[in-house]
């Protein structure tokens, strides 16, 4: 069976990995396009960061040189330390008072520009995030230091808001002039009688945001996990680790477990509250959307508390109806299997009827797909499902795993930018540790599929002859274009509008422009109509680029 299959033919919700678009050859010639407007020592560094997809007998891929250093003068897509702590990890917690010590632009870019959404359950229950708190550091904190300063912004909006807990944040100076945040947050904890805490998540402490992400879980496994003694109800208890609740994902995840009879624990961290991740170790299961954020917490609260995780992913129908599958197969419950297979059944049809409608529209369009860490491996099933072919794809910021799977995280080096983020010391906590399931029956699990403590990575599913690329550039990009002629771009705002002068549509996958929620049956649903209405939109054909219009300015490398 090839992807192509009809849809009156085949399921389309089938999980079905057909061939590339692209033999290994072409795409290894696109490589050489990509590389040649490069001084020599840059293409020697980029050359390993781009890959062209070649499965060996076993199903790995070639290894791909990831999580480094973007070369000074490349344009690329990351972002820093801080936004992967606050604006990511621990942004999205309602009723955690949130502090960014520093200038005043960390915190203003940091408001509400995510879309990370969350509803508060009642008037008792706290909800922040309209907010953006900031000491706003001025070049006399700077000299003589800030954390007077913020000793007395973490009194200030205690005495206004009077919150459960306080987040603080570090900007680059703090780091720089040696604000001790960690004693404030100590001294005011004691003085205030609630939960202070501060993060040393400075935007240049890591290569991207991802050491944010790292720094992020240690302090929230730390300072918050565990910290609420009252069991939570419910016979399948679950905690969902790495899902943010962009554009309302996480809402229709809720809708679906509620209707299965799943019990939501906490999620880390979308739409979640500082009580409800203090109840994590009550769980039985961890199930992990986004590996790369959050795959520290994951092996945390399994080495600490005794609670096995597993790899979902909710983006796509059919991708959807395996991870519940997968959850109710874990609990081994066959009123919970019935559930689950009612509910596929239920919600399938819905999604098999507007992929009758649009997939004729979209078969055999081409994408391309460079997103954060790990979204341009989740939306290639839901590609796929349109009948769509991804010809190349990356991520940001991801590591080695999340490309070619856990399998390598043994032999992945560790350098000294790395090595600057600490690695919390994790044991079984005596009093609650409790392995959920016996080796045996995780050795079960496995066999039949279950992704227990695992992660595959993108590249094992994605075809041979596809052209992956670890933190792609701003040129590279717009070579990407002029090469592959792709039907539409997924990325993020800093690209969007280049790459529509191009006369090519780009959806956001980062903030999902306005739309969403994509996760679950009726996000998927969603996403057909959107890529639809996308891709087959007649005023692309109609654009002019302004340079094509004006002769363009032109330059040359300075040295080599
Ligand atoms: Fe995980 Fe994310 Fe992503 Fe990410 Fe992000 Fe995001 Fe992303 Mo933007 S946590 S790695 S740091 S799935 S903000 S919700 S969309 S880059 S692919």
């Amino acid at each position: 069976m090839s992807e192509n299959t009809s849809v009156l033919t085949a399921d389309p919700l089938a999980i079905v990995r057909g061939a590339a678009a692209m033999s290994e050859a072409e795409a290894a010639e696109v490589k050489r396009g990509l590389l040649e407007g490069y001084p020599a020592k840059i293409a020697r560094k980029r050359e390993k960061q781009i890959v062209v997809n070649s499965r060996d007998e076993r199903g790995y891929s070639p290894e791909i040189q990831a999580n480094t250093r973007t070369l000074p003068g490349v344009i690329t897509q990351r972002g820093c330390t801080y936004a992967g702590c606050k604006g990511v990890v621990v942004g999205p917690t309602r009723d955690i008072l949130q502090i960014t010590h520093g200038p005043i632009g960390c915190g203003f870019y940091s408001w509400l520009t995510r879309r990370n959404q969350t509803r508060a359950e009642s008037p008792d229950d706290d909800n922040f995030m309209p907010y953006a708190l900031s000491t706003d550091l001025q070049d006399n904190d700077i000299v003589f230091g800030g954390e007077k300063k913020l000793r007395k912004a973490i009194r200030e909006a205690y005495d206004i808001f009077k919150p459960k807990a306080i987040a603080v944040f570090s900007t680059c100076p703090v780091g720089l002039i040696g604000d001790d945040v960690h004693a404030a947050a100590r001294d005011l904890s004691a003085e205030l009688g609630i939960t202070v805490f501060a993060m040393s998540c400075e935007g240049y402490k890591g290569v991207s945001q991802s050491a944010g992400h790292h720094i992020a879980n240690n302090a929230v496994f730390t300072h918050v996990v565990g910290k609420n003694e009252t069991a939570p109800e419910g016979e399948f208890k679950v905690n969902m680790l790495g899902e943010y609740n962009i554009g309302g994902d996480s809402f229709e995840l809720e809708r679906i477990f509620e209707d299965l009879g799943i019990t939501l624990v906490t999620t880390f961290s979308g739409n979640s509250t500082f009580v409800s991740m203090g109840q994590a170790p009550f769980a039985d299961l961890d199930i992990v959307m986004c590996h790369r954020s959050i795959n520290y917490m994951a092996e945390m609260l399994e080495t600490k508390y005794g609670i096995p995780w597993f790899k979902v992913n909710f983006i796509g129908a059919g991708p959807t109806g395996k991870s519940l599958r997968h959850i109710a197969e874990y609990f081994g419950d066959s009123g919970l299997s019935d559930r689950t297979e009612a509910l596929i059944e239920r919600e399938s049809a819905a999604a098999r009827a507007v992929l009758e409608e649009v997939k004729p529209r979209l078969e055999g369009k081409t994408v391309l797909m460079y997103v954060g860490g790990s979204r341009a491996h989740h939306y290639q099933d839901l590609f796929r499902e349109l009948g769509m072919k991804v010809l190349s794809a990356g991520y940001e910021f991801a590591h080695r795993d999340d490309y070619e799977g856990r399998k390598v995280i043994p032999d992945i080096k560790i350098d000294a930018d790395s090595r600057n983020i600490e690695v919390l010391e994790v044991s079984p906590e005596p009093e609650r540790y409790a392995p959920r399931r016996t080796e045996t029956q995780l050795a079960t699990l496995r066999a039949s599929g279950v992704p227990v403590d695992d992660y595959d990575g993108m590249m094992g599913e994605m075809a041979d002859g596809t052209l992956v690329i670890d933190d792609v550039s701003h040129y590279e990009t717009e070579k990407l274009i002029e090469l592959l002629k792709p039907d539409l771009l997924c990325a993020g705002i800093k690209e969007k509008y280049v790459v529509q002068k191009h006369g090519i549509p780009l959806k956001q996958l980062h903030s999902y422009d306005s739309g969403g929620p994509y996760a679950g049956f009726k996000g998927a649903v969603n996403f057909y109509r959107e890529i639809d209405r996308l891709v087959n939109g007649s005023v692309w054909g109609k654009i002019k680029a302004p340079w094509d219009l004006n002769p363009e300015l032109s330059g040359t490398y300075g040295s080599l």
